[in-house]
This record gives C-alpha cells, structure tokens and sequence, in this order.
C-alpha cells in the first residue's frame, strides 16, 4: 500500500472534487481519498499535484515516423500524401518509433492510449507496452471487388488481438468513416462489436469535404473516388451511418462538420465524440464546437490523432493548443473541461476503470509540481495546463513507471 500526500488532490470526480493538503491511499485501486488516513505518507512538495493520469483516446502509433513527410493545409491534400506514404512510413516505423512514442507519452503523464491499428504491424511492439492499450483494429474499404478480402483481413488482425487480451490490452475496433467504408462491412464489424462487447472509434465529419460528398455526392471527393476507385458515389447518409450504432459503445472522432441533428442522434445513442485540435488545424478543417457538443450533454475526450497529423503525443500540449485555439469559451471553464476530456471523459470514451480518483478505480495515477502557489483553487485547471509539460511520477494500477 502506498500513501501520496499532495498539496493539491484533483479527483475529477463527478463534482469536480479538488482537496487541498490531501492524501490518497492506494494499491493496485485506489483504497481511500482525505485526511490522516492509516501508512506513512510521502509528501510529493511544495505546490504538488496530484491527480488521474492522462488518457490519449485516440492515436495512430503506425504513422510514427512521419515528421516531414505529409503535407499539412487541406484534408484532401494531407489525404493524398497519407496514400502515397503510407507504405513507407509504415515500414520505418520500427520497435525505438514505438518505443519513442510511448516514451514521449509517459513522460507528459499519459497512463492508458487508444491506438488505431490498420495494418497489424503495430502489435508486436505493443503487446509489451508498459502503458495501458485500447488496440482498435480498423476496417477501410468501400470498393465492393475488395470487401471480402479487406474483411478477411480484419477477421485476423482483430482474432489475433484478442489473443493478447489482459487487465493492460484490450481488443477494439474502428470503422475508419462513413466515406471509406462499404456499409455491409460496417454491419459485419458492428455486429462483432456488439457480440463481443468492444469499443469502437469512427472518424465522423472530419472536413467539409466529407460533408458535401456523403450529402450531395459532390465537391473535392468526387475528384478523390474517381481517381483512384472509379466508384464515384457516397454510399452512406451520415444519420444513417449513426444509426448504425445503437447499442454499442462508440467514439465519434473529430465530427467539425457534424450538424444538430447528427449531434443530437450521437447524444441519443451515448456516442462520446473524441476531439482532436491539433490534427483539425494541421488539415486545416476548423475547429470541434464545443459549445453545442456541451448543450448536448455528450462527452468529449481530447486526444492528440497520429503523428500523421501532430508533432507530438504530447496530451498536455494539446490541450494547451485547445485552451488557446477555442477563444469563444471562458479560458477558465474552458481549462476544467478539457482536464476532464483527458481524464475521465477519456476513460468512458475506452471503457477502463481509471480517469477519475474514488475508491475502487485502478490507481493510475501521476504527480507533478507547479512553479509557485495557487491560491484560489478555482484557478488551478488552467494554471496546471499552461505550466505542465511533465510528470513526476506516473503510477499504473499502483505500479510506479
Ligand atoms: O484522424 C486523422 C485524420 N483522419 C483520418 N484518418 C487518419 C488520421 N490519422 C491517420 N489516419 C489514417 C486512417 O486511420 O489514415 C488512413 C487510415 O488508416 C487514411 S485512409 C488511406
Ligand atoms: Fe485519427
């Protein structure tokens, strides 16, 4: 059993709890939260934090190698750079560029991380990754001469991942978006989800472009489909394509362009939408409306997407980037949500039992210092988003990393 003693206690919890001079007792759970509770404490310093460790929902570790390669400015561009790289990237990628990113998010506190796995090459390297994963195996395909292989593929990626199934690595799937998946694919994987119990992600409304092809079979995509499918017609409506997921647990990511009513279907079937700020400004496709997400009451994470589309795992730089890029909120309501996004949110988002501290959550958990005082607690989401880039201690299920 071990005891932290932290001048600040953030235990995102579901009123906000934030104790000041506070203990937290734990094992591989957490045992209790408060004041004089039994073990001798460490003290972790002047102006420490202690609170849930991070959580990235969303991640394609694939694309790690990429730092100059893709061209960045406009989704279809980016689209068409990720075609012709993809192979490359993919095969420099090797165990120090897996190693490399999971270094890099442990060290900015991250405890658990959902990665999107397209091609099964990332496997090896993370059955044995010290951080928790959410391994979602992706279906792409819309050309109906390939589904049969695409989905035989899948079969096995997704067969193979569940063989490596623990308290640390859990099986997912992803339906890569309603553009670039055939519909009866989407139907095998959602049934497969449902009978097995596994999250999925789907990237949803991520550009204007997807928005004017899936509603009126125009626009930039169309040039896309004929150059390199000869299949020229959207084969989902977006409702549609949401409807599908009812009764599943299910992370919409991105979603700029999503409208009232699609927002309010996501709302309806307790779909959590996953934000990414970073990406959405590198393919220049705007900004997530956080506002209107909020009025739907439907929670969002905020992750950092691949190394494809960000130059860093980084979870706290990216909610920094949050904090500055959304400048019609409140930047101090604004700073307590997008704590919440990486913790909590995220945890819902994976379906893991941590993101919060209370009694009975598995004790990921991480602690750092701020450079001075804070003195109305009111204040510190925002000044331990602008003043952290590191961690102290990052503990997963009580086990010091
Ligand atoms: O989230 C970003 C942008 N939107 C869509 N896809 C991806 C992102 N980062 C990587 N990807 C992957 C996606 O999973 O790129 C491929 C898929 O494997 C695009 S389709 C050739
Ligand atoms: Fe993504």
């Amino acid at each position: 059993m071990i005891k932290l003693k932290a001048d600040y206690v953030l235990t995102m919890n579901k009123t906000y709890d934030i104790l000041k001079n506070a203990e937290v007792l734990f094992d591989k759970e957490i045992i209790d939260i408060g004041y004089n509770l039994p073990e001798k404490a460490i003290y972790l310093g002047k102006n420490s934090v202690l609170m849930p460790a991070l959580i990235n929902s969303h991640t394609h570790l694939e694309f790690g190698s990429n730092k100059t390669s893709l061209n960045y400015g406009d989704f279809i561009t980016w689209l068409e750079s990720v075609i012709d790289k993809r192979e490359e990237l993919f095969v420099s990628c090797k165990a120090d560029c897996y190693k490399n990113a999971i270094k890099e998010m442990k060290k900015s506190g991250i405890c658990a991380f959902g990665e999107i796995s397209s091609s099964g090459t990332d496997l090896k390297y993370l059955k044995h990754s010290p951080l928790k994963v959410v391994y979602f195996n992706e279906i792409i395909g819309s050309n109906p001469a390939i589904v049969d292989a695409m989905y035989q593929d899948f079969l096995n990626r997704l067969n193979e991942s569940i063989k490596l199934k623990s308290k640390n690595f859990k099986p997912a799937v992803s339906i890569h978006s309603p553009y670039s998946v055939h519909p009866v694919l989407m139907d095998k994987i959602i049934e497969i989800a449902k009978e097995k119990n596994l999250p999925i992600e789907a990237h949803f409304m991520e550009s204007r472009a997807e928005r004017r092809w899936l509603d009126k079979g125009e626009g930039e995509f169309k040039l896309f489909f004929e150059k390199h499918f000869k299949n020229a017609k959207p084969l989902i409506k977006p409702l549609e394509f949401l409807k599908k997921f009812k009764d599943t647990n299910t992370t919409f990511i991105h979603c700029v362009y999503a409208n009232e009513k699609e927002l309010q279907k996501i709302n309806e079937i307790d779909g959590k939408i996953a934000h990414c700020p970073v990406s959405n400004r590198l393919l220049n496709v705007g900004k997530l409306d956080l506002e209107k997400v909020k009025n739907y009451t439907i929670d969002y994470s905020v992750a950092t997407d691949g190394l494809s589309s960000n130059y860093s795992l980084n979870l706290f730089k990216e909610i920094r980037a949050a904090l500055l890029m959304h400048t019609d909120l409140h930047p101090k309501y604004l700073a307590k949500d997008l704590l919440k996004a990486v913790t909590i949110n995220a945890a819902k988002s994976l379906n893991l039992n941590n993101g919060s501290i209370e009694k009975g959550k598995d004790a990921d958990l991480i602690t750092f210092q701020l450079p001075d005082n804070v003195e109305n607690i009111e204040n510190l989401p925002i000044q331990i988003i602008l003043h952290t880039n590191e961690v102290e201690r990052l503990y997963i299920n009580g086990e010091k990393i």
